[in-house]
């Protein structure tokens, strides 16, 4: 059962990870797709790739989700924002690990502006038209780390928990409309995201999914796909992913 064909996903951060990987998989899915995120060049191969593979349209353009007026002056920007059926607010990052008296504020400033800030900056600009057309589905993406917290995760972890409050939120204030609103909430997954938080010490990058296996990008993306194919009447508003090593941030198993 394909209920995706032909409809339109805007996705952010589809440069690497998870959005890279459910750009894919909704590529198979025969749906249309806007992508973004800060790298260009990456955005253009990912196009490429896609378009000899998959008879679909794609839209492709630079954005920052930390910067409010870009968003809103390329999102609103009316073929595209009348088109969304699905919004993947998935651009997010971790920066350092440093406990809460000895955090870098640069790091704590991003990670707010594009966790929280940017996710709020895009919904604004899509959610009316959603509202107008009376359909729409939005993933935000949670984590673990927004249901529970752990020694130096502190401001990452606050982010990821304001994600699972937005999403709430979102689902209460669009009750007695067509709009579905999903979190995602995943535990350890194997993409660039350590390598972001360790500001490119890969070998520290490397440790964090050393002796067991991690969750992929794609075992997100099919997670995501299943979400958005459920038929229009089922909203499954939270779903937790972890890999069958790990039980909660700290209890995690390795060989
Ligand atoms: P990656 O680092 O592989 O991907 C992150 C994506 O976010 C990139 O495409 C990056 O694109 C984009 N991004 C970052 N900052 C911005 C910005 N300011 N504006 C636009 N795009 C931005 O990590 P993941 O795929 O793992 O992360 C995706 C989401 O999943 C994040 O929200 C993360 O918090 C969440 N998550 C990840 C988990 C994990 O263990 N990996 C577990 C739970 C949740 P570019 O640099 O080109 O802008
Ligand atoms: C990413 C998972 O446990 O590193 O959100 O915070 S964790």
């Amino acid at each position: 059962m394909n209920n995706l064909q032909n409809k339109t996903a805007l996705i952010t951060g589809a440069t690497s990870g998870i959005g890279k990987a459910t750009a894919i998989a909704l590529a198979k899915m025969n749906v249309n797709l806007i992508l973004t995120g800060r790298r260009k060049d990456r955005l253009k191969e990912l196009k490429k790739e896609l378009l000899s593979n998959y008879d679909i349209k794609i839209n492709i353009f630079t954005l920052d989700v930390t910067n409010q007026e870009e968003v809103q002056k390329k999102i609103s920007h009316s073929t595209i924002k009348q088109n969304i059926d699905i919004l993947l607010n998935n651009a997010g990052l971790a920066l350092g690990m440093g406990k809460i008296d000895e955090g870098d504020i640069a790091d704590w400033e991003g990670m707010i502006d594009t966790n929280i800030k940017g996710l709020l900056y895009i919904s604004r600009v899509v959610i009316p038209h959603m509202r107008e057309n009376n359909k729409g589905h939005i993933i935000n993406l949670g984590s673990i780390a927004g249901e529970m917290t752990y020694p130096g995760g502190n401001v990452y972890c606050a982010t990821k928990h304001a994600v699972h409050a937005l999403s709430e939120s979102m689902n209460i204030d669009l009750v007695g409309t067509n709009i579905r609103v999903s979190t995602i909430a995943p535990g350890a997954v194997e993409t660039e995201f350590s390598n972001v938080r360790f500001h490119g010490d890969e070998q520290k990058a490397n440790k964090v999914y050393e002796g067991y296996t991690p969750l992929s990008a794609d075992d997100i993306a099919d997670l995501i796909v299943y979400i958005l194919n459920a038929p229009d009447h089922v909203n499954i508003q939270y779903a937790k992913i972890m890999p069958t090593a790990q039980r909660n941030p700290y209890t995690l198993h390795r060989d």
